[in-house]
């Protein structure tokens, strides 16, 4: 083919894209434009399993409300099943108690604006707390007011919390309102909120403490220096007296029934 031709090849191309769902062919013919293929997870009821799928466009609608197709790395209308980007469910993360900033002030654990501090997760998934599971660590509070609001992605406020997991040893304590695991190295961590006060522990007695009071007394506290098993970037040590409120620089959640 000449430069001429190749340029007219091309042309073509170019009107069929402009004129999204339309091309014009040489003969004169109209033909729509198939809708692209859509990737879905289709159940397959014979295996019990999702199975990824390429369906024409047009039938996506279909397959979501018929066949109780998901689309991939996404959860079912109910929430009750999720699936990775290859259609294999995600098995549930089971966090057994939490303490956590709550950035946005209302009360309850938001994961995409509260922050985590520390988390007991049932890492060997047998849904009890037992040797096994993990203490996972994000970021701590370095004063009684961190971040602002609205939440701010760039919380100034924070220290980090090294390492980022241990394995639980042994259980002392696994109650609606009061969670103890050590670590091999002999380690406690603690979330607790008994009625008046939360405490989470982050490490060694008397070490990484964070002491929220809802009372006059005693005091607020956190108390994080450096050293022991969970090794903050940054200590801090401050207390101020107790002020009656459940303040939000850290929160416990326990998530065990009675
Ligand atoms: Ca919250
Ligand atoms: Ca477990
Ligand atoms: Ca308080
Ligand atoms: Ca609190």
């Amino acid at each position: 083919m000449n430069l001429v031709g190749q340029r007219r090849k091309r042309t073509s191309v170019w009107l069929c894209a402009a004129f999204a769902g339309v091309c014009i062919l040489g003969t004169g013919q109209v033909e729509a434009a198939k809708m692209p293929k859509v990737e879905l997870c289709h159940f397959d009821a014979d295996e019990g399993v999702f199975k990824k799928i390429s369906v024409s466009g047009n039938a996506v609608q279909n397959h979501l409300a018929n066949h109780g197709d998901i689309f991939p790395a996404s959860s079912n209308g109910a929430g009750t099943i999720t699936l990775d980007a290859e259609c294999n469910e995600v098995i549930a993360r089971n966090v057994f108690s939490r303490a956590y900033i709550d950035t946005d002030r209302d009360g309850t654990y938001d994961p995409q604006v509260d922050v985590e501090i520390s988390e007991l997760v049932d890492t060997n998934m047998d849904g009890v707390i037992n040797a096994g599971d993990t203490v996972e660590f994000g970021q701590y509070p370095k004063t009684f007011d961190p971040c602002s609001l609205p939440p701010d992605a760039d919380c100034p406020d924070l220290g980090n919390l090294t390492p980022t997991s241990v394995v639980v040893t042994n259980v002392f304590s696994a109650t609606p309102n009061s969670v103890i695991v050590q670590s091999a190295s002999g380690s406690l961590f603690n979330w607790e909120n008994p009625g008046g006060l939360e405490i989470v522990r982050l490490g060694t007695i008397p070490e990484q403490i964070l002491f929220d009071s809802f009372l006059d007394q005693p005091n607020d506290a956190i108390t994080i220096p450096l050293g022991g098993e969970a090794d903050p970037s940054d200590a801090v040590d401050i207390t101020r007296p107790g002020n009656g409120a459940n303040d939000y620089f850290f929160n416990v959640e326990i998530n065990l029934a009675p």
